[in-house]
């Protein structure tokens, strides 16, 4: 019966990932997926996290399912940190916020719905964008283009290009943004940059769905947000994707949200039921244990600041180790490649480094990047950066 089923090739970053695991090479390093390990290589678990969940532990109680949306604490907490405690359109009741599995959770049940709600629009995502956007939004039925994003010459970005192909889309398109920390290239707009999008998304009546999977990672846990507030209160058309996989060290626990901003409460209510019907359709509620932990620590002031002091030291740690990366490979790599460990922000760079010089790294050296030549500059520690470093220049010439 199943005889016709063909071999699923994998996946460029979970698949990468599970083979790093099984290779028994000792000095092996990985910088594929997009996770945080702390100077000694280990995946941390935030102090606010394991005092959250020692409250909760003692306190453990009955676990009725949660309703459709969600934890009510957490989409409450989640919308505030996303959108800012004092924002206009959440003091006017009018985002529609809802608990997801994982940022990953709330793109396919936002897909979902732009599916269903706006049949004849396709989405733009940037040219390169991270690869499970496309699998994501094509599962979902919805056709997937890009925009020009990324200036492989100048390992920066393509702005004028952006905003030209921006310009140029249908009415009700959906144009994917990155908030913070592009993923894979680490380039970022800056704030005029987004000043300058957002009117463009307003004269071509485009609806913007940002991406916010590395908040707190890039310059803050604020201004990391700057641009969905940016657009929410120039009133664009916007769902927004967030998720705490990241910034709370919870990747097991598939902790996201999706919001989505209307124009009033009375369109929020009705947009919210029918993410819930999506959801009820697919996995009919979320889990309740890391949206108890999120919920407690975003609403518990000690907690709280705890969790955002511990961010600091991640997101500084992962500078520190883009000054290091960058003084290893001096007169190693071209001076443009160089400079991409430092131009670049958050949890990647796009290194430039070519399939084969990937491949190479990977079989002679156990370092492991993704074939895109993207490189988590969060898995590097005081460690191995020299050995990376000596890796790649090794990988560069061939030698
Ligand atoms: N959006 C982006 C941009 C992103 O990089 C990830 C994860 C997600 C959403 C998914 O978040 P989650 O809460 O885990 O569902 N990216 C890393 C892991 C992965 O590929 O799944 C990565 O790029 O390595």
């Amino acid at each position: 019966m199943f005889e016709h089923i063909p071999a699923y090739p994998g996946d460029p970053i979970l698949s990468l990932n599970e083979d790093f695991q099984l290779d028994p090479r000792p000095n092996k390093v990985n910088l594929s997926i997009g996770i945080y390990f702390d100077d000694a290589g280990k995946l941390p678990v935030m102090d606010a996290v394991r005092r959250a969940e020692s409250a909760l532990l003692d306190a453990i109680g009955p676990r009725s399912y949660l309703p459709m949306a969600g934890l009510p604490l957490y989409r409450e907490t989640a919308q505030s940190l996303v959108f800012g405690a004092n924002s206009e359109a959440r003091a006017a009741g009018r985002i529609a916020t809802l608990q997801t599995i994982g940022g990953s959770g709330a793109l396919k049940v936002g897909a979902d719905f732009l599916r269903r709600y706006f049949p004849a629009s396709q989405i733009w995502i940037s040219d390169p964008s991270w690869e499970n956007h496309r699998v994501v939004f094509e599962g979902a039925g919805l056709t997937v283009n890009t925009y020009p994003y990324y200036d492989e010459a100048t390992g920066g970005l393509r702005f004028a290009d952006m905003i030209d192909a921006i310009g140029r889309l249908p009415e009700r398109s959906v144009v994917l943004l990155h908030a913070c920390c592009h993923n894979p290239t680490g380039v970022d707009l800056s704030a005029a940059q987004w000043a300058e999008l957002v009117p463009v998304l307003q004269r071509r009546q485009l609806i913007a769905f940002v991406d916010m999977a590395y908040q707190g990672f890039g310059a803050g846990l604020e201004e990391d947000a700057a641009c969905v507030r940016m657009l929410a209160e120039a009133d664009v058309p916007l769902i927004a994707a967030n998720s705490f996989s990241k910034n709370f060290s919870l990747y097991g626990e598939r902790c996201g949200a999706l919001s989505v901003v209307c124009k009033n409460a009375d369109e929020a209510s009705r947009v919210l039921g029918q993410l819930m019907s999506t959801v009820r359709a697919n996995y009919s509620n979320p889990p309740t244990h890391g949206a108890r932990l999120v919920a407690n620590v975003l609403s518990d002031t000690s907690l709280r600041a705890s969790w955002e002091a511990e961010l600091a030291t991640m997101r500084e740690r992962i500078l520190a180790m883009r000054g290091t990366i960058h003084a290893g490979l001096a007169g190693r790599v071209d001076e443009v490649m160089r400079a991409r460990y430092v131009a670049q922000r958050g949890m990647f760079t796009y290194t430039g480094l070519t399939e084969s010089q990937v491949e190479r790294l990977r079989n002679e050296h156990a370092v492991y990047v993704l074939r895109s030549g993207r490189m988590c500059v969060a898995g590097l520690n005081a460690r191995n950066a020299d050995y990376v470093a000596s890796s790649i220049a090794a990988a560069v010439s061939g030698a």
